[in-house]
């Protein structure tokens, strides 16, 4: 296989990659399918502006033109961002886009393998997917689980929203062997809010023993990622029991609805910035800046070992 053939990095990160500097892996569903038009475009420029106040380099990834591109310029970006025609693309998707020429948003999972593609070992993303409430019966339960388990990028995130079963999710993360730090916190976060109830493997003080535990596994050989929550910072943390009651209306929308598949993670998000008048959408914004400055220190920790 000559990967060139579907694969476009950009000169600054090929450059940053083979010297060995740190990068940061960036998804494009949080754009296209995840927040509102034009509140994403700042969005995408600031949290690439701070992966390089800590000193790495940005890479948003995309499917453009049935080409997988790691590191986007601004009209890409804005491409993106509009979210006009662009599909949503998981790692079952991505051949199909790539064969038929097609332009889509990478998810978590097809973010990691692109990642994993250019030699970029860290990602900041903001909620992860997983196993859906219900999926006892729908078997509704993201690829960016069995991404985790097979391919290996540490993840930074917020944790997962109440739209997923948190518990069951960190269920097949333990049975797919995914390890799960909290950083400085002993419960994985929910998104909004800093606690979900269910606690994490360990308790991470610093970027640099989070770089020095995903070393260790990938110096074991121990196939597949990490997962890192980071809670939401104090100040745009939203209540609890608000929010839990937001999600159960958006749920009950959804079943009204019939949606269904790849169509759910979005229309969830949609309805919550819809009902929380968009409160939801700057604490959305703010926990994904978070992750973006902690998994820059990771980088940063990670090209030192
Ligand atoms: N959760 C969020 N925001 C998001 C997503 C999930 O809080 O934007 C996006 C991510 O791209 C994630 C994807 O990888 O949705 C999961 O979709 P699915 O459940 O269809 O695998
Ligand atoms: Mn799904």
């Amino acid at each position: 296989m000559n990967l060139k053939n579907y694969l476009d990095i950009a000169p600054e990160v090929k450059s940053a990659v083979e010297a060995g500097k740190p990068v940061v892996a960036l998804e494009s569903t949080i754009l296209s399918h995840g927040m509102p038009y034009p509140e994403n475009l700042t969005f995408a420029a600031e949290v690439e502006r701070i992966i390089r106040a800590e000193g790495a380099i940005p890479a948003t990834m995309a499917i453009i033109d049935g080409r997988m591109k790691v590191g986007l310029s601004a009209g890409e970006l804005e491409l993106m961002c509009k979210g006009e025609n662009v599909a949503k693309v998981s790692r079952r998707d991505l051949p199909i886009l790539l064969a038929t020429g097609g332009t889509g948003a990478t998810t978590v999972a097809s973010t990691m393998i692109l990642a994993s593609l250019a030699g970029i070992p860290v990602f900041a993303t903001g909620g992860i997917g997983g196993v859906h409430r219900g999926a006892e019966t729908t078997m509704d339960i993201s690829a960016d689980l069995q991404e985790l388990a097979h391919t290996p990028v540490a993840v930074v995130c917020a944790g997962a929203k109440m739209i997923l079963d948190i518990g069951l999710t960190l269920e097949y993360l333990e049975t797919m062997g995914v390890p799960v730090l909290g950083y400085n916190t002993d419960q994985f976060p929910a998104f909004y809010c800093r606690k979900s109830g269910f606690g994490v493997d360990y308790t991470a003080k610093s970027a640099a023993e989070i770089a020095k535990i995903a070393r260790t596994k990938w110096d074991l050989g121990l196939a597949g990622g990490m997962l890192i929550g980071n809670p939401v910072p104090e100040e745009y943390a939203l209540d609890f029991d608000e929010m839990s009651a937001v999600i159960d209306k958006a749920l009950a929308a959804a079943k009204e609805d019939g949606v269904r598949g790849k169509n759910i993670t979005p229309y969830l998000l949609a309805h919550i910035v819809e009902y929380t008048g968009g409160k939801s959408l700057a604490t959305n914004i703010q926990l994904a800046y978070n992750n973006a400055r902690l998994a820059a220190k990771v980088a940063v920790e990670l090209a030192k070992l």
